[in-house]
Protein backbone atom coordinates (compact mmCIF):
# COMPACT_ATOMS: atom_id res chain seq x y z
CA UNK A 1 0.00 0.00 0.00
CA UNK A 2 2.68 2.82 0.98
CA UNK A 3 4.53 1.30 -1.90
CA UNK A 4 2.09 1.56 -4.08
CA UNK A 5 1.05 5.27 -3.02
CA UNK A 6 5.08 6.44 -2.73
CA UNK A 7 5.28 5.10 -6.56
CA UNK A 8 2.01 6.94 -7.82
CA UNK A 9 3.44 10.06 -5.88
CA UNK A 10 6.57 9.68 -8.10
CA UNK A 11 5.12 8.89 -10.98
CA UNK A 12 2.96 12.16 -10.42
CA UNK A 13 6.09 14.12 -10.15
CA UNK A 14 7.62 13.19 -13.03
CA UNK A 15 4.86 13.82 -15.30
CA UNK A 16 4.69 17.28 -13.88
CA UNK A 17 7.71 18.16 -14.40
CA UNK A 18 7.82 16.29 -17.91
CA UNK A 19 4.89 18.55 -18.73
CA UNK A 20 6.36 21.75 -17.33
CA UNK A 21 9.41 20.88 -19.66
CA UNK A 22 7.36 20.34 -22.39
CA UNK A 23 5.62 23.40 -21.88
CA UNK A 24 8.51 25.35 -21.28
CA UNK A 25 10.96 24.13 -23.81
CA UNK A 26 9.35 22.44 -26.19
CA UNK A 27 5.77 23.59 -26.53
CA UNK A 28 7.07 27.95 -28.11
CA UNK A 29 9.14 25.46 -30.48
CA UNK A 30 6.63 23.30 -31.82
CA UNK A 31 4.32 26.38 -32.30
CA UNK A 32 7.12 28.32 -33.99
CA UNK A 33 7.31 25.45 -36.91
CA UNK A 34 3.22 25.18 -36.56
CA UNK A 35 3.43 29.11 -37.86
CA UNK A 36 6.26 28.39 -40.70
CA UNK A 37 4.33 25.84 -41.63
CA UNK A 38 0.99 27.45 -42.40
CA UNK A 39 2.58 31.18 -43.74
CA UNK A 40 5.51 29.75 -45.14
CA UNK A 41 8.14 32.33 -47.34
CA UNK A 42 6.35 35.42 -45.30
CA UNK A 43 7.81 33.94 -41.98
CA UNK A 44 11.22 33.48 -40.48
CA UNK A 45 11.39 31.45 -37.22
CA UNK A 46 14.22 32.99 -34.88
CA UNK A 47 13.52 30.78 -31.66
CA UNK A 48 16.24 29.94 -28.54
CA UNK A 49 15.93 26.85 -26.00
CA UNK A 50 14.61 29.24 -22.81
CA UNK A 51 15.49 32.81 -23.57
CA UNK A 52 14.74 33.54 -26.94
CA UNK A 53 14.78 36.40 -28.70
CA UNK A 54 17.07 38.77 -26.52
CA UNK A 55 19.23 35.79 -27.25
CA UNK A 56 19.22 36.54 -30.79
CA UNK A 57 20.23 40.40 -30.01
CA UNK A 58 23.37 39.06 -28.17
CA UNK A 59 24.46 36.76 -30.35
CA UNK A 60 24.17 39.30 -33.14
CA UNK A 61 26.21 41.43 -30.96
CA UNK A 62 28.92 38.82 -30.11
CA UNK A 63 29.71 37.60 -33.31
CA UNK A 64 28.22 40.64 -36.06
CA UNK A 65 28.96 43.76 -33.68
CA UNK A 66 25.68 44.59 -34.19
CA UNK A 67 22.54 43.61 -31.91
CA UNK A 68 20.21 44.07 -34.95
CA UNK A 69 22.19 41.89 -37.51
CA UNK A 70 19.42 39.59 -37.74
CA UNK A 71 17.20 41.91 -38.86
CA UNK A 72 19.12 43.85 -41.63
CA UNK A 73 19.89 40.32 -42.30
CA UNK A 74 16.37 39.28 -43.17
CA UNK A 75 16.02 42.87 -44.93
CA UNK A 76 18.80 42.30 -47.49
CA UNK A 77 17.72 39.43 -48.75
CA UNK A 78 15.49 40.64 -51.59
CA UNK A 79 13.10 37.98 -51.09
CA UNK A 80 10.28 40.63 -50.99
CA UNK A 81 7.93 38.46 -49.54
CA UNK A 82 9.16 38.41 -45.67
CA UNK A 83 6.19 40.22 -43.40
CA UNK A 84 6.82 39.00 -40.12
CA UNK A 85 9.26 37.02 -38.17
CA UNK A 86 8.09 34.39 -35.09
CA UNK A 87 10.13 34.41 -31.64
CA UNK A 88 10.19 33.01 -28.40
CA UNK A 89 11.02 34.72 -24.71
CA UNK A 90 10.45 32.03 -22.37
CA UNK A 91 8.19 29.84 -22.67
CA UNK A 92 5.78 32.47 -24.76
CA UNK A 93 5.60 32.81 -27.93
CA UNK A 94 5.12 35.83 -30.07
CA UNK A 95 5.60 37.43 -33.29
CA UNK A 96 7.14 40.53 -34.67
CA UNK A 97 5.58 42.74 -37.67
CA UNK A 98 8.29 43.79 -39.92
CA UNK A 99 5.63 45.21 -43.11
CA UNK A 100 4.64 48.44 -42.30
CA UNK A 101 0.90 47.91 -43.23
CA UNK A 102 0.85 45.34 -40.62
CA UNK A 103 3.19 47.88 -38.08
CA UNK A 104 0.35 49.83 -38.94
CA UNK A 105 -2.20 47.89 -37.81
CA UNK A 106 -0.83 46.80 -34.90
CA UNK A 107 -0.70 50.13 -33.51
CA UNK A 108 -4.34 50.24 -34.38
CA UNK A 109 -5.37 47.63 -31.89
CA UNK A 110 -4.47 48.90 -28.83
CA UNK A 111 -6.62 47.52 -26.86
CA UNK A 112 -6.26 43.93 -28.06
CA UNK A 113 -2.72 44.41 -26.20
CA UNK A 114 -1.36 44.82 -22.59
CA UNK A 115 2.45 46.29 -22.18
CA UNK A 116 4.58 43.85 -20.38
CA UNK A 117 6.44 44.08 -17.04
CA UNK A 118 10.22 45.23 -18.93
CA UNK A 119 11.75 45.28 -15.50
CA UNK A 120 11.15 45.79 -11.88
CA UNK A 121 12.96 49.67 -11.94
CA UNK A 122 10.34 49.93 -15.19
CA UNK A 123 7.30 48.61 -12.74
CA UNK A 124 7.75 50.56 -9.73
CA UNK A 125 8.54 53.90 -11.24
CA UNK A 126 6.45 53.60 -14.93
CA UNK A 127 3.19 51.75 -13.75
CA UNK A 128 1.20 55.35 -12.91
CA UNK A 129 2.47 56.72 -16.16
CA UNK A 130 1.31 57.73 -19.64
CA UNK A 131 3.47 54.73 -20.84
CA UNK A 132 1.55 51.75 -18.85
CA UNK A 133 -1.84 53.97 -18.88
CA UNK A 134 -5.20 52.24 -21.06
CA UNK A 135 -8.22 53.70 -22.21
CA UNK A 136 -9.85 56.75 -20.57
CA UNK A 137 -6.81 57.33 -18.00
CA UNK A 138 -4.64 57.30 -21.06
CA UNK A 139 -6.32 59.72 -23.52
CA UNK A 140 -6.93 62.16 -20.09
CA UNK A 141 -2.97 61.95 -19.81
CA UNK A 142 -2.16 61.98 -23.57
CA UNK A 143 -4.57 65.11 -23.80
CA UNK A 144 -3.15 66.61 -20.52
CA UNK A 145 0.70 66.45 -21.27
CA UNK A 146 0.40 67.12 -24.63
CA UNK A 147 -0.41 70.70 -24.30
CA UNK A 148 2.84 71.15 -23.60
CA UNK A 149 4.72 68.85 -26.33
CA UNK A 150 2.74 71.05 -29.06
CA UNK A 151 4.84 72.32 -31.20
CA UNK A 152 4.09 75.81 -30.28
CA UNK A 153 5.35 74.84 -27.03
CA UNK A 154 8.25 74.14 -27.06
CA UNK A 155 9.69 77.28 -28.62
CA UNK A 156 9.85 78.15 -24.58
CA UNK A 157 12.27 75.49 -24.27
CA UNK A 158 14.54 76.92 -26.71
CA UNK A 159 16.62 79.39 -24.19
CA UNK A 160 17.48 76.87 -22.18
CA UNK A 161 18.60 74.70 -24.34
CA UNK A 162 20.95 77.01 -25.59
CA UNK A 163 22.52 78.02 -22.28
CA UNK A 164 22.89 74.32 -21.31
CA UNK A 165 24.60 73.88 -24.82
CA UNK A 166 26.91 76.74 -24.25
CA UNK A 167 27.86 75.79 -20.64
CA UNK A 168 29.27 72.55 -21.84
CA UNK A 169 30.89 73.81 -24.68
CA UNK A 170 32.63 76.02 -21.98
CA UNK A 171 33.64 73.07 -20.06
CA UNK A 172 34.78 71.12 -23.98
CA UNK A 173 36.99 74.18 -24.26
CA UNK A 174 38.57 74.29 -20.84
CA UNK A 175 39.39 70.35 -21.09
CA UNK A 176 40.23 70.69 -25.03
CA UNK A 177 42.97 73.70 -24.26
CA UNK A 178 44.22 71.26 -21.44
CA UNK A 179 44.81 68.30 -23.47
CA UNK A 180 43.40 68.39 -27.16
CA UNK A 181 43.65 64.78 -27.68
CA UNK A 182 40.67 64.72 -24.70
CA UNK A 183 38.34 61.95 -24.90
CA UNK A 184 34.98 63.57 -25.14
CA UNK A 185 32.03 60.77 -24.91
CA UNK A 186 30.35 63.38 -26.90
CA UNK A 187 26.33 61.09 -25.79
CA UNK A 188 27.38 61.44 -22.60
CA UNK A 189 27.95 65.20 -22.88
CA UNK A 190 24.50 65.45 -24.88
CA UNK A 191 22.60 64.15 -22.36
CA UNK A 192 23.89 66.05 -19.58
CA UNK A 193 22.08 69.29 -21.71
CA UNK A 194 19.07 66.42 -22.77
CA UNK A 195 18.43 65.53 -18.88
CA UNK A 196 18.39 69.19 -17.06
CA UNK A 197 16.25 69.87 -19.95
CA UNK A 198 13.49 67.14 -19.44
CA UNK A 199 14.03 68.32 -16.17
CA UNK A 200 13.62 72.07 -16.61
CA UNK A 201 10.28 71.34 -18.55
CA UNK A 202 9.00 69.51 -16.12
CA UNK A 203 10.18 70.71 -12.25
CA UNK A 204 10.68 74.64 -13.99
CA UNK A 205 13.92 74.56 -12.16
CA UNK A 206 17.42 73.08 -12.32
CA UNK A 207 18.90 69.61 -11.07
CA UNK A 208 21.65 70.98 -9.57
CA UNK A 209 20.83 70.66 -6.25
CA UNK A 210 18.66 67.50 -6.13
CA UNK A 211 20.75 64.78 -5.10
CA UNK A 212 20.69 61.48 -3.82
CA UNK A 213 22.51 59.97 -1.04
CA UNK A 214 23.52 55.58 -1.80
CA UNK A 215 24.48 53.22 0.82
CA UNK A 216 28.01 53.64 0.76
CA UNK A 217 27.77 57.09 1.39
CA UNK A 218 28.29 58.61 -2.40
CA UNK A 219 26.12 61.57 -3.72
CA UNK A 220 25.03 62.09 -7.45
CA UNK A 221 22.09 64.06 -9.33
CA UNK A 222 18.99 62.30 -9.27
CA UNK A 223 18.88 61.94 -13.13
CA UNK A 224 22.14 59.74 -12.81
CA UNK A 225 20.48 57.56 -10.35
CA UNK A 226 17.43 56.91 -12.38
CA UNK A 227 19.41 56.34 -15.81
CA UNK A 228 21.52 54.18 -13.32
CA UNK A 229 18.46 52.27 -11.94
CA UNK A 230 16.79 51.25 -14.81
CA UNK A 231 19.93 49.61 -16.38
CA UNK A 232 20.96 47.76 -13.23
CA UNK A 233 17.46 46.70 -13.14
CA UNK A 234 18.48 44.79 -16.34
CA UNK A 235 21.82 44.29 -15.67
CA UNK A 236 20.85 42.07 -12.77
CA UNK A 237 18.20 40.27 -14.64
CA UNK A 238 20.92 39.18 -16.72
CA UNK A 239 23.73 38.10 -14.43
CA UNK A 240 21.16 36.29 -11.74
CA UNK A 241 19.38 33.27 -13.65
CA UNK A 242 17.74 32.30 -10.77
CA UNK A 243 16.51 36.37 -10.30
CA UNK A 244 15.73 35.90 -14.00
CA UNK A 245 13.53 32.57 -13.56
CA UNK A 246 11.58 34.40 -10.27
CA UNK A 247 10.51 37.02 -12.04
CA UNK A 248 9.75 35.09 -15.49
CA UNK A 249 7.41 32.90 -12.47
CA UNK A 250 6.46 35.61 -10.25
CA UNK A 251 6.28 38.61 -12.42
CA UNK A 252 5.71 41.83 -10.40
CA UNK A 253 5.29 40.14 -7.18
CA UNK A 254 8.59 38.76 -7.34
CA UNK A 255 9.68 41.70 -5.46
CA UNK A 256 7.45 41.39 -2.47
CA UNK A 257 7.74 37.62 -2.54
CA UNK A 258 11.21 36.08 -0.77
CA UNK A 259 13.29 39.06 -2.29
CA UNK A 260 16.82 38.24 -3.12
CA UNK A 261 19.76 40.86 -2.64
CA UNK A 262 19.79 42.55 -5.69
CA UNK A 263 16.10 42.96 -5.17
CA UNK A 264 16.08 44.37 -2.08
CA UNK A 265 18.87 46.68 -3.30
CA UNK A 266 17.25 47.52 -5.81
CA UNK A 267 13.77 48.46 -4.20
CA UNK A 268 15.51 50.06 -1.43
CA UNK A 269 17.11 52.79 -3.75
CA UNK A 270 13.27 53.13 -6.22
CA UNK A 271 11.70 54.18 -3.00
CA UNK A 272 14.46 56.29 -1.82
CA UNK A 273 14.07 58.42 -5.89
CA UNK A 274 10.41 58.20 -5.77
CA UNK A 275 10.24 59.88 -1.94
CA UNK A 276 13.02 62.58 -3.37
CA UNK A 277 10.88 63.38 -6.31
CA UNK A 278 7.44 63.12 -3.46
CA UNK A 279 8.74 66.07 -1.92
CA UNK A 280 9.62 68.36 -4.54
CA UNK A 281 5.85 67.61 -5.77
CA UNK A 282 4.45 67.94 -2.00
CA UNK A 283 6.77 71.14 -1.14
CA UNK A 284 5.91 72.59 -4.57
CA UNK A 285 2.09 71.85 -3.85
CA UNK A 286 2.15 73.85 -0.93
CA UNK A 287 3.57 77.12 -2.24
CA UNK A 288 1.01 76.95 -5.17
CA UNK A 289 -2.02 76.26 -2.83
CA UNK A 290 -0.82 79.18 -0.79
CA UNK A 291 -0.86 81.52 -3.42
CA UNK A 292 -1.35 80.05 -7.14
CA UNK A 293 0.35 83.56 -8.66
CA UNK A 294 3.34 81.92 -8.27
CA UNK A 295 2.25 78.92 -11.06
CA UNK A 296 5.01 78.88 -13.79
CA UNK A 297 5.14 77.02 -17.33
CA UNK A 298 5.78 73.91 -16.10
CA UNK A 299 4.53 70.23 -16.04
CA UNK A 300 4.35 70.21 -12.18
CA UNK A 301 2.87 73.60 -12.10
CA UNK A 302 0.42 72.69 -14.79
CA UNK A 303 -0.61 69.31 -12.82
CA UNK A 304 -1.09 70.83 -9.69
CA UNK A 305 -2.95 73.97 -10.71
CA UNK A 306 -5.39 71.36 -12.06
CA UNK A 307 -5.28 69.29 -8.92
CA UNK A 308 -5.82 72.84 -6.84
CA UNK A 309 -8.95 73.73 -9.32
CA UNK A 310 -10.76 70.58 -10.11
CA UNK A 311 -11.32 67.93 -7.45
CA UNK A 312 -12.58 65.67 -10.05
CA UNK A 313 -9.35 66.13 -11.99
CA UNK A 314 -8.13 62.29 -11.36
CA UNK A 315 -4.35 63.23 -11.07
CA UNK A 316 -2.46 61.62 -8.41
CA UNK A 317 1.02 62.32 -7.24
CA UNK A 318 1.97 59.38 -8.14
CA UNK A 319 0.72 59.99 -11.57
CA UNK A 320 3.00 62.92 -11.38
CA UNK A 321 6.11 61.17 -10.59
CA UNK A 322 5.49 58.30 -12.72
CA UNK A 323 5.21 60.65 -15.63
CA UNK A 324 8.28 62.81 -14.76
CA UNK A 325 10.54 59.06 -14.60
CA UNK A 326 8.94 58.43 -17.77
CA UNK A 327 9.82 61.56 -19.40
CA UNK A 328 13.18 61.40 -18.10
CA UNK A 329 13.61 58.18 -19.15
CA UNK A 330 12.51 58.34 -22.73
CA UNK A 331 13.55 62.15 -23.29
CA UNK A 332 17.15 61.62 -22.14
CA UNK A 333 19.09 58.53 -23.62
CA UNK A 334 17.21 58.14 -26.60
CA UNK A 335 17.94 62.29 -27.57
CA UNK A 336 21.28 61.80 -26.52
CA UNK A 337 22.04 58.89 -28.93
CA UNK A 338 20.60 60.10 -31.72
CA UNK A 339 22.98 62.83 -31.86
CA UNK A 340 25.63 61.10 -31.11
CA UNK A 341 25.13 58.84 -34.25
CA UNK A 342 24.66 61.81 -36.27
CA UNK A 343 27.75 63.58 -35.16
CA UNK A 344 29.70 60.02 -35.57
CA UNK A 345 28.11 59.97 -39.13
CA UNK A 346 29.25 63.09 -39.89
CA UNK A 347 32.81 62.94 -38.36
CA UNK A 348 32.75 60.37 -41.24
CA UNK A 349 31.71 62.50 -43.83
CA UNK A 350 33.72 65.58 -43.86
CA UNK A 351 32.55 67.02 -46.81
CA UNK A 352 28.39 66.80 -45.28
CA UNK A 353 29.92 67.92 -42.16
CA UNK A 354 30.93 70.85 -44.04
CA UNK A 355 27.73 71.33 -45.92
CA UNK A 356 25.87 71.46 -42.87
CA UNK A 357 28.41 73.84 -41.20
CA UNK A 358 27.62 76.22 -44.30
CA UNK A 359 24.04 75.84 -43.83
CA UNK A 360 23.97 76.82 -40.00
CA UNK A 361 25.92 80.11 -40.70
CA UNK A 362 23.89 80.78 -43.44
CA UNK A 363 20.67 80.49 -41.99
CA UNK A 364 21.57 82.00 -38.64
CA UNK A 365 23.22 85.24 -40.22
CA UNK A 366 21.22 85.47 -42.89
CA UNK A 367 18.74 88.26 -40.97
CA UNK A 368 21.75 90.10 -39.88
CA UNK A 369 24.96 89.94 -42.18
CA UNK A 370 27.35 91.67 -38.59
CA UNK A 371 27.12 88.20 -36.50
CA UNK A 372 30.08 86.53 -36.69
CA UNK A 373 32.03 83.64 -34.39
CA UNK A 374 30.89 83.26 -31.06
CA UNK A 375 28.04 85.61 -31.20
CA UNK A 376 26.30 82.92 -33.79
CA UNK A 377 24.89 80.40 -32.19
CA UNK A 378 23.47 82.78 -29.49
CA UNK A 379 21.83 84.55 -31.92
CA UNK A 380 20.11 81.48 -33.24
CA UNK A 381 16.41 81.81 -33.36
CA UNK A 382 13.63 79.11 -32.86
CA UNK A 383 12.76 80.10 -36.31
CA UNK A 384 16.16 79.40 -37.60
CA UNK A 385 15.95 75.41 -36.83
CA UNK A 386 13.07 75.18 -39.30
CA UNK A 387 14.98 76.60 -42.19
CA UNK A 388 18.46 73.96 -41.15
CA UNK A 389 17.27 71.70 -43.51
CA UNK A 390 20.51 69.60 -44.42
CA UNK A 391 20.79 69.27 -40.01
CA UNK A 392 16.50 67.87 -40.02
CA UNK A 393 17.91 65.04 -42.85
CA UNK A 394 20.97 64.33 -40.82
CA UNK A 395 19.50 63.64 -37.43
CA UNK A 396 16.29 61.45 -40.26
CA UNK A 397 18.99 59.68 -41.71
CA UNK A 398 21.09 59.08 -38.39
CA UNK A 399 17.39 57.84 -36.72
CA UNK A 400 16.63 55.54 -40.29
CA UNK A 401 20.29 54.26 -39.76
CA UNK A 402 20.19 53.45 -36.15
CA UNK A 403 17.29 54.10 -34.71
CA UNK A 404 17.41 54.34 -30.59
CA UNK A 405 13.93 52.77 -30.45
CA UNK A 406 13.66 50.37 -32.89
CA UNK A 407 10.47 49.14 -32.53
CA UNK A 408 8.43 48.99 -29.69
CA UNK A 409 8.71 46.09 -26.66
CA UNK A 410 6.21 43.55 -26.45
CA UNK A 411 2.98 43.23 -25.88
CA UNK A 412 1.05 40.22 -24.63
CA UNK A 413 -2.10 39.56 -26.80
CA UNK A 414 -5.21 40.05 -24.49
CA UNK A 415 -7.64 38.73 -27.09
CA UNK A 416 -7.18 36.05 -29.79
CA UNK A 417 -6.88 38.82 -32.72
CA UNK A 418 -5.77 38.89 -36.81
CA UNK A 419 -2.97 41.43 -37.93
CA UNK A 420 -3.30 41.26 -41.67
CA UNK A 421 -3.70 37.33 -42.14
CA UNK A 422 -1.83 36.51 -39.03
CA UNK A 423 -3.33 34.78 -36.04
CA UNK A 424 -2.64 35.45 -32.66
CA UNK A 425 -3.89 33.81 -29.73
CA UNK A 426 -4.67 35.30 -26.25
CA UNK A 427 -1.41 34.81 -23.99
CA UNK A 428 0.93 35.37 -26.96
CA UNK A 429 3.14 38.62 -27.37
CA UNK A 430 3.34 40.57 -30.21
CA UNK A 431 6.07 43.88 -31.19
CA UNK A 432 7.23 45.12 -33.95
CA UNK A 433 10.63 45.91 -36.04
CA UNK A 434 10.09 49.46 -37.88
CA UNK A 435 14.46 49.19 -38.56
CA UNK A 436 12.99 46.44 -40.92
CA UNK A 437 11.93 48.66 -43.59
CA UNK A 438 14.51 51.18 -42.66
CA UNK A 439 17.07 48.87 -43.67
CA UNK A 440 15.01 47.34 -46.43
CA UNK A 441 17.19 48.23 -50.13
CA UNK A 442 13.64 48.17 -52.18
CA UNK A 443 12.54 51.12 -49.88
CA UNK A 444 15.68 52.77 -49.17
CA UNK A 445 18.60 52.47 -51.97
CA UNK A 446 22.05 51.95 -50.65
CA UNK A 447 20.44 51.24 -47.39
CA UNK A 448 23.52 51.41 -45.37
CA UNK A 449 24.63 54.02 -46.88
CA UNK A 450 24.54 57.70 -44.79
CA UNK A 451 22.68 59.85 -47.54
CA UNK A 452 21.20 63.18 -45.86
CA UNK A 453 19.89 63.90 -49.21
CA UNK A 454 17.54 61.10 -49.56
CA UNK A 455 15.24 63.63 -47.37
CA UNK A 456 16.02 66.44 -49.27
CA UNK A 457 14.59 68.13 -52.27
CA UNK A 458 10.99 66.62 -52.69
CA UNK A 459 12.55 63.20 -52.27
CA UNK A 460 10.81 62.56 -49.32
CA UNK A 461 7.74 61.62 -50.77
CA UNK A 462 8.11 57.93 -49.63
CA UNK A 463 5.52 56.47 -47.83
CA UNK A 464 5.09 57.66 -44.02
CA UNK A 465 5.14 54.19 -43.18
CA UNK A 466 8.43 53.36 -44.16
CA UNK A 467 10.15 55.70 -41.66
CA UNK A 468 8.74 56.00 -38.16
CA UNK A 469 11.61 56.15 -35.47
CA UNK A 470 9.45 57.82 -33.06
CA UNK A 471 6.43 55.06 -33.67
CA UNK A 472 3.10 55.60 -34.83
CA UNK A 473 -0.41 55.63 -34.29
CA UNK A 474 -2.39 57.60 -31.41
CA UNK A 475 0.25 56.29 -29.08
CA UNK A 476 3.51 57.29 -31.04
CA UNK A 477 5.88 59.15 -29.00
CA UNK A 478 4.55 62.41 -27.56
CA UNK A 479 7.96 64.49 -27.54
CA UNK A 480 8.85 64.13 -31.02
CA UNK A 481 9.12 67.30 -31.59
CA UNK A 482 11.07 68.54 -28.48
CA UNK A 483 13.74 65.87 -29.68
CA UNK A 484 14.71 66.87 -33.06
CA UNK A 485 14.80 70.28 -31.59
CA UNK A 486 17.38 69.63 -29.64
CA UNK A 487 19.17 67.63 -31.41
CA UNK A 488 19.05 70.42 -34.05
CA UNK A 489 20.29 73.03 -31.48
CA UNK A 490 23.54 70.33 -30.00
CA UNK A 491 24.12 70.44 -33.78
CA UNK A 492 24.32 73.74 -34.62
CA UNK A 493 26.62 74.23 -31.54
CA UNK A 494 28.68 71.25 -31.85
CA UNK A 495 29.26 72.18 -35.63
CA UNK A 496 29.97 76.26 -35.03
CA UNK A 497 32.98 75.22 -32.41
CA UNK A 498 34.51 72.12 -33.51
CA UNK A 499 36.01 70.10 -36.37
CA UNK A 500 34.11 66.53 -35.66
CA UNK A 501 36.72 63.82 -36.35
CA UNK A 502 36.60 59.90 -35.94
CA UNK A 503 38.58 57.96 -33.73
CA UNK A 504 39.79 55.29 -35.88
CA UNK A 505 41.33 52.99 -33.43
CA UNK A 506 37.96 52.51 -31.67
CA UNK A 507 35.65 49.15 -32.89
CA UNK A 508 31.93 49.77 -33.76
CA UNK A 509 29.59 48.08 -32.16
CA UNK A 510 25.66 48.42 -32.32
CA UNK A 511 24.29 46.83 -29.16
CA UNK A 512 20.79 46.78 -27.68
CA UNK A 513 20.77 47.55 -24.42
CA UNK A 514 16.86 48.91 -23.62
CA UNK A 515 17.54 51.49 -26.73
CA UNK A 516 19.49 50.69 -29.36
CA UNK A 517 22.91 52.11 -30.41
CA UNK A 518 26.70 52.74 -30.29
CA UNK A 519 27.86 50.80 -27.41
CA UNK A 520 30.80 52.53 -26.80
CA UNK A 521 31.12 56.65 -26.12
CA UNK A 522 34.29 57.79 -27.73
CA UNK A 523 33.74 57.28 -31.47
CA UNK A 524 34.17 60.81 -32.52
CA UNK A 525 37.14 63.85 -30.72
CA UNK A 526 36.49 67.13 -31.66
CA UNK A 527 39.04 70.09 -32.34
CA UNK A 528 38.29 73.46 -31.55
CA UNK A 529 37.98 75.99 -34.69
CA UNK A 530 38.82 79.48 -35.04
CA UNK A 531 35.96 81.46 -35.51
C1 LIG B 1 33.58 43.15 -35.18
O1 LIG B 1 34.50 44.16 -34.77
C2 LIG B 1 35.84 43.72 -34.67
C3 LIG B 1 36.68 44.85 -34.14
O2 LIG B 1 36.45 46.03 -34.83
C4 LIG B 1 36.35 43.26 -36.04
O3 LIG B 1 37.67 42.77 -35.93
C5 LIG B 1 35.44 42.16 -36.55
O4 LIG B 1 35.81 41.81 -37.87
C6 LIG B 1 33.98 42.63 -36.54
N1 LIG B 1 33.14 41.51 -36.91
C7 LIG B 1 32.29 41.55 -37.95
C8 LIG B 1 31.51 40.31 -38.22
O5 LIG B 1 32.14 42.56 -38.62
C1 LIG C 1 8.70 47.02 -46.89
O1 LIG C 1 9.54 45.99 -47.38
C2 LIG C 1 8.83 44.86 -47.88
C3 LIG C 1 9.78 43.75 -48.17
O2 LIG C 1 10.68 44.07 -49.18
C4 LIG C 1 8.04 45.26 -49.10
O3 LIG C 1 7.32 44.15 -49.59
C5 LIG C 1 7.05 46.31 -48.66
O4 LIG C 1 6.34 46.78 -49.80
C6 LIG C 1 7.75 47.48 -48.00
N1 LIG C 1 6.74 48.30 -47.48
C7 LIG C 1 6.40 49.46 -48.01
C8 LIG C 1 5.26 50.15 -47.37
O5 LIG C 1 7.02 49.96 -48.92
C1 LIG D 1 2.41 44.56 -14.36
O1 LIG D 1 2.42 44.94 -13.00
C2 LIG D 1 1.25 45.56 -12.51
C3 LIG D 1 1.41 45.86 -11.06
O2 LIG D 1 2.45 46.72 -10.83
C4 LIG D 1 0.04 44.66 -12.71
O3 LIG D 1 -1.14 45.34 -12.34
C5 LIG D 1 -0.06 44.27 -14.18
O4 LIG D 1 -1.10 43.35 -14.36
C6 LIG D 1 1.24 43.62 -14.64
N1 LIG D 1 1.15 43.34 -16.05
C7 LIG D 1 1.44 42.16 -16.57
C8 LIG D 1 1.28 42.03 -18.02
O5 LIG D 1 1.83 41.22 -15.88
C1 LIG E 1 39.75 56.34 -29.23
O1 LIG E 1 39.52 54.98 -28.95
C2 LIG E 1 40.50 54.38 -28.10
C3 LIG E 1 40.19 52.89 -28.04
O2 LIG E 1 39.05 52.63 -27.31
C4 LIG E 1 40.48 55.07 -26.77
O3 LIG E 1 41.45 54.50 -25.92
C5 LIG E 1 40.77 56.55 -26.95
O4 LIG E 1 40.67 57.23 -25.71
C6 LIG E 1 39.79 57.15 -27.92
N1 LIG E 1 40.20 58.52 -28.22
C7 LIG E 1 39.36 59.55 -28.12
C8 LIG E 1 39.93 60.89 -28.46
O5 LIG E 1 38.19 59.45 -27.80
C1 LIG F 1 17.67 62.40 -53.82
O1 LIG F 1 18.24 61.23 -53.27
C2 LIG F 1 19.33 60.69 -54.02
C3 LIG F 1 19.70 59.35 -53.48
O2 LIG F 1 19.73 59.34 -52.11
C4 LIG F 1 20.48 61.70 -53.97
O3 LIG F 1 21.62 61.19 -54.62
C5 LIG F 1 20.01 62.97 -54.65
O4 LIG F 1 21.01 63.94 -54.58
C6 LIG F 1 18.74 63.50 -53.99
N1 LIG F 1 18.18 64.55 -54.80
C7 LIG F 1 18.25 65.82 -54.44
C8 LIG F 1 17.66 66.76 -55.41
O5 LIG F 1 18.72 66.18 -53.37
C1 LIG G 1 22.46 51.46 -26.69
C2 LIG G 1 22.80 52.52 -25.72
O1 LIG G 1 22.18 52.64 -24.72
N1 LIG G 1 23.82 53.32 -26.04
C3 LIG G 1 24.37 54.40 -25.26
C4 LIG G 1 23.53 55.64 -25.19
O2 LIG G 1 24.26 56.63 -24.48
C5 LIG G 1 24.64 56.28 -23.18
C6 LIG G 1 25.32 57.48 -22.55
O3 LIG G 1 26.62 57.64 -22.87
C7 LIG G 1 25.51 55.05 -23.18
O4 LIG G 1 25.82 54.67 -21.86
C8 LIG G 1 24.77 53.95 -23.87
O5 LIG G 1 25.58 52.82 -23.92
Amino acid sequence: MLVESLLYITLFFALGIIFLIFRAIIYPKIRLLQLKKKYGDKIQIVHHYGTGLPMEYRKGFVERNDSMAFVRKMAAEKTNKMQVFGFNIGYNVGLSFLDPELIKQVHQSHDAFQKINISQAFNYLFSDSLFYATGKNWQRQRQFLGKSFHFDEIRNYLPSIKELCSKVTDQLNKDLKANPQQEIQVINVCEKITSEVVFRVFFGSTQENMMITREDGSQLHLSEELVSLIMDSFRILQQNKLLLLKNLILKSYSFKIFPLKEEKWLLNRLVQVKAACEKVVLKRKEELQQNLDQYKNNFLDLYLKEMIENKNSGITYDEIIANFCGLFFAGTDTTGNMTGVALYYLSLNPQIQKEARDEVIRVISKKNQDIKGNDLFSSLQFEDLSNMNLCNSILKESLRLIPPAFGVFPRYVTRDIKIGQYELKKGDLVNTHFIYNQSNPQTFTNPDKFDPYRWMNGNESQNAFNFTPFSLGPRNCIGQHLAMIEGKCMLANFLLNYDILPNESQKVQLEMKIIYGFSQDNLVYFKKRQQ
